[in-house]
């Protein structure tokens, strides 16, 4: 796991070698904005899988402040008392991606835990930015969490989030208002054409309130996909995704460009000199036969 991590030389001859034994765990994507319970939502859905005797994988994926880096204090304790469970595998990673978003790593990571059969396997994003978009290229099922008492609830959410929900959670149920956010995410369902019907969830953390139908929900939304051509359609979108972040990631690397402020510096002093134009500059990477102007 820790060759995956840091990424150590071998790691890809390692995954290949698990690659044959994966493709059947369900993977949850959970988001929504920070704050919004998502974490508390991962501790208390293990605590349930485990009452079904199902190993779990936990995947966080914190903001890779240059500050703090590393893992949110809060969420640590809170999943302590999982730690001891042989039975739950927990995992942070960084969005150190170059491009925004979920790194490669983050399929990586996946790949070891269905290799170690955890099943399902929980993504819980930071909420922000290009890894909500991500996340439905990664989860098999996207859950997305939202609360009351934000203002404007429904408008808060980001465009396309419709797109890429499986479920929808209104979480802090035992607040004021939920009810509401709950009636109107399905009153925005019945106005657009939806091609299908996006399940809406009260859940509340603090009472345990819709935990067990949030979990029936995911469960019935694993039979949907396989009783269809859901599964396969969400394994090729997959695929797609792993395979793009892979062929990046590995394009960045070889051109010194991994980096957010890196590059070729005498094609960087070009740019900023006005001497070449970024797009020339582009090309000239893509193509370093080509002489520089
Ligand atoms: N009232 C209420 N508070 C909650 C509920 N779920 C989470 N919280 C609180 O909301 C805060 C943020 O929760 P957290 O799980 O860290 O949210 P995340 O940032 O989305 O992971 C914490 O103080 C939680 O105790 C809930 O169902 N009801
Ligand atoms: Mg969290």
């Amino acid at each position: 796991m820790r060759l995956v991590d840091d990424r150590r030389p071998g790691f890809q001859a390692e995954l290949a070698q698990l690659w044959p034994h994966t493709g059947s765990s369900q993977v949850i994507g959970i988001t929504g904005n920070p704050g919004s319970g998502k974490s508390s939502l991962v501790d208390l859905l293990t605590t349930r899988y485990r009452a079904l005797g199902r190993r779990v994988g936990v995947l966080a994926v914190d903001p890779s402040s240059p500050f703090s880096g590393g893992a949110i204090l809060g969420d640590r304790i809170r999943m302590q008392h999982h730690s001891a469970d042989p039975g739950v595998f927990i995992r942070s990673l960084a969005t150190r991606g170059a491009l925004g978003g979920l790194t490669a790593s983050t399929a990586d990571t996946i790949i070891v835990m269905e290799a170690l059969g955890l099943d399902p396997i929980i993504v819980e994003t930071v909420g922000v930015g290009q890894d909500e978009v991500d996340i439905a290229r990664v989860a098999h099922c996207t859950v997305v969490v939202t609360v009351p008492g934000l203002g404007d609830e429904i408008q808060n959410l980001k465009a396309g989030i419709l797109e890429i929900a499986d479920l929808f959670v209104v979480n802090k149920a035992d607040r004021e208002g939920a009810d509401q956010v709950a009636s109107e995410l399905q009153q925005m369902q019945r106005l657009g054409v939806a091609e299908r019907e996006i399940p809406v969830l009260l859940t509340s953390t603090r009472t345990g309130a819709g935990l067990d139908q949030l979990v029936e929900a995911l469960e019935q939304h694993r039979r949907d996909l396989l009783e269809g051509d859901g599964w396969h359609h969400r394994e090729l979108l997959r695929a797609g995704r792993h395979l793009r972040t892979l062929a990046v990631e590995a394009f960045l690397q070889t051109h010194g460009l991994a980096r957010e402020d890196a590059g070729p510096r005498a094609l960087l002093e070009a740019v900023v000199a006005r001497r070449v134009d970024p797009w020339a500059a582009a090309q000239t990477i893509l193509r370093p036969q080509e002489v520089l102007p």
